[in-house]
């Protein structure tokens, strides 16, 4: 699926701004609602989460559908012209009309979905009306519990209190998920035109030979016209040209793309009247051994689990945050992050091609696992909806030279049922691979467990697993702790392949310190990531090292947390800890393409 953008072709307007408003009750929404303007409506900014913008305890933690709308006036030279609605994220579900016609719904709140409403619009106002359903269950990406599992603290199960209360709590959500459950239109809303006859996708693979570059492209176009393909550089200049739907272009003497040094080139293909510019940029990335080979060169991921988190917009788009944080990424000297646990903006990788930052590109597969008795690949209803994700995410984000990387999901339970994870989740890696033109390594992040027993993650181009020794047991104890990492790095090394941590961290509380370094103060969580790191240098297998997390972010209180998620090496306003400095001081010593081996 093409990013909208304006050009010679094509107009573009942002519908953005500040809706009309309410909640609705949990089942659903009457639909006489989007037949008029709404009535006892609030302001609501778009796109933002709906949750923090009002101080009103039941909007942060409604549970079920709301309601937005807005009126809009197209303008009348659109003609001929075709016409798209598109949402690039509206979290989890959506139910969409114009003028009281109902478009269509959509699943799954981190991936774009449009409608042609070419016949629908009309001259004059058009009224916009979105439903959004911010519920997780056992059938929904993110997972939520059923029933009234506490996702932290206990469930105190035979206490006839709390058994009797349980069975009258008002209905909630139940995330089985480690961050705040927002919703609403998080990212923008635009209509955009295209004649009559357009481009509809484009796909590019890039390779090397010598140095020149091979780009196999593609153009899925409707109608009549002839595909003309135009290579531009970054100044504007003609690199490279061809005709036809398909085919091969030899871009000579090419500018690779590059960690930490980007460089994008434009495929500015032109179909009828239609025009439209893909960048794109020149690399390769491939496994060999136990190396993680971008451009042939042994990359090392230096970098982070993050959240797209902020106050008051919640998990709303903001460029601004996203061009702060890859400052920051950059000033700490790191070269990558993972999008966990959900595919992020595509601004955010657009950003990132054009930075030179790489990206672990991941689902919104988190909290499959229901405890030790019971197996959630029988009892969870997802694994079509997972297939569909799979599929959105890698169309959408195929053509980014950042994205090195597919994670299928976080922290499934690997462990409990080792033969059932292995057979939903290797169809689902088989998939990967077959639906990425440029059959990118495809992994899935493994939560701390008996990975002995795990059969699926050794199965992965790269094993990629999250380890809490330290923290979450072997407390404190920081010998232990690099005790049981040097134990299970035994087991990894005799696979011969990639291995890298996509999270490790301590909750540290800005403003603790002692001299002790204990649980909670920073002291505590630089010498947690000192003393690990040490062991990590030691394994030429090791790959990577991705913190949790780049910042401290909102979950759903419980008694395992304090206003959030406070394993940040930055603060949520993005102010450094004391291992930030740390990171700071080590990573800028480590290259990104790090031979470990020879060193
Ligand atoms: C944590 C992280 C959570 O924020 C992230 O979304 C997934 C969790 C650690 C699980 N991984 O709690 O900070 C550790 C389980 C150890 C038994």
């Amino acid at each position: 699926m093409l990013y909208p953008r304006m050009n010679e072709a094509r107009l573009l307007a942002d519908l953005g701004g500040v809706w009309s408003f309410r909640t609705a009750q949990a089942e659903g929404y009457p639909e006489a609602w989007a037949q008029k303007p709404l009535e006892e409506a609030m302001t609501m900014a778009v796109p933002a989460s709906y949750n923090d913008q009002k101080d009103d305890v039941n909007l942060r933690g409604h549970y079920g559908w709301a309601v937005y709308q807005r009126t809009f006036t197209p303008p009348r030279h659109l003609g001929e012209d075709r016409a798209v609605l598109r949402f690039a994220a509206v979290t989890h579900a959506a139910e969409v009309w114009l003028n009281g016609e109902k478009l269509g719904g959509h699943k799954g709140g981190f991936l774009p979905f449009e409608f042609d409403v070419t016949g629908a619009l009309r001259p004059g106002e058009n009224l916009l009306t979105v439903a959004v359903d911010n519920r997780v269950n056992y059938a929904t990406l993110p997972v939520g519990n059923e029933g009234t599992i506490a996702f932290f603290g206990s469930d105190n199960p035979g206490i006839p209190s709390i058994e009797l209360a349980k069975t009258r709590c008002r209905p909630q959500n139940r995330p089985n998920f480690d961050f705040f459950n927002y919703a609403g239109i998080t990212r923008p809303v635009r209509l955009y035109t295209t004649p009559r006859d357009y481009i509809e996708d484009i796909t590019l693979v890039t390779d090397l030979a010598g140095t020149d570059a091979l780009v196999r492209y593609s153009v899925k176009t409707a109608g009549e016209g002839t595909v003309r393909v135009t290579v531009l550089d970054e100044t504007g200049a003609t690199a490279a040209q061809a005709e036809g739907p398909s085919g091969q272009i030899v871009i000579p003497h090419a500018r690779l793309w590059e960690p930490g040094n980007a460089y994008l080139y434009r495929a500015r293909v032109t179909f009828g009247q239609d025009v439209y510019e893909q960048p794109f940029g020149v690399r390769t990335v491939q496994v060999e051994g136990t190396k993680f080979l971008i451009n042939g060169k042994p990359f090392y991921f230096k970098g982070f689990g993050k959240h797209e988190d902020s106050f008051f917009r919640g998990r709303g788009m903001d460029e601004c945050l996203n061009v702060k944080d890859v400052s920051l990424i950059r000033w700490m000297g790191a070269n990558s992050f993972r999008t966990s646990h959900y595919p992020y903006a595509e601004e955010m990788y657009d950003l990132c091609d054009r930075e030179g930052i790489v990206v672990i590109d991941e689902t919104p597969a988190v909290g499959i696992g229901a405890g030790p008795d019971r197996d959630p690949y029988a009892l969870m209803r997802i694994r079509e909806h997972h297939e569909e994700v799979i599929r959105d995410m890698i169309d959408r984000d195929k053509n980014h030279p950042c994205v090195v990387m597919w994670s299928l999901a976080n922290e499934p339970d690997t462990e409990h049922f080792p033969q059932s994870a292995y057979d939903y989740f290797r169809p689902l890696y088989d998939l990967a691979h077959a639906l990425d033109p440029q059959n990118r390594p495809v992994t899935l992040v493994a939560c701390q467990n008996d990975y002995t027993k795990d059969l699926i993650t050794r199965t992965m181009d790269v094993c990629c697993f999250n380890r809490y020794y330290g923290w979450y047991n072997l407390s404190g104890d920081l010998d232990a702790a690099c005790d049981a990492w040097n134990t299970e790095l035994d087991f990894w090394q005799s696979l011969g392949k990639p291995v890298m941590v996509t999270e490790y961290g301590t909750d540290t509380y800005p403003g603790i310190h002692n001299v002790n370094a204990e649980m909670f103060s920073e002291e505590f969580q630089a010498e947690y990531y000192r003393r690990i790191n040490e062991v990590f240098d030691r394994r030429p297998f090791f790959i990577g090292e991705h913190v949790w997390n780049f910042a401290d972010f909102a979950t759903i209180q419980g008694p395992m947390r304090v206003d959030g998620n406070k394993k940040g090496l930055l603060t949520r306003d993005r102010r450094p800890k004391l291992a930030a400095h740390s990171f700071r001081r080590r990573w800028r010593e480590i290259p990104d393409f790090w031979d470990k081996g020879r060193d």
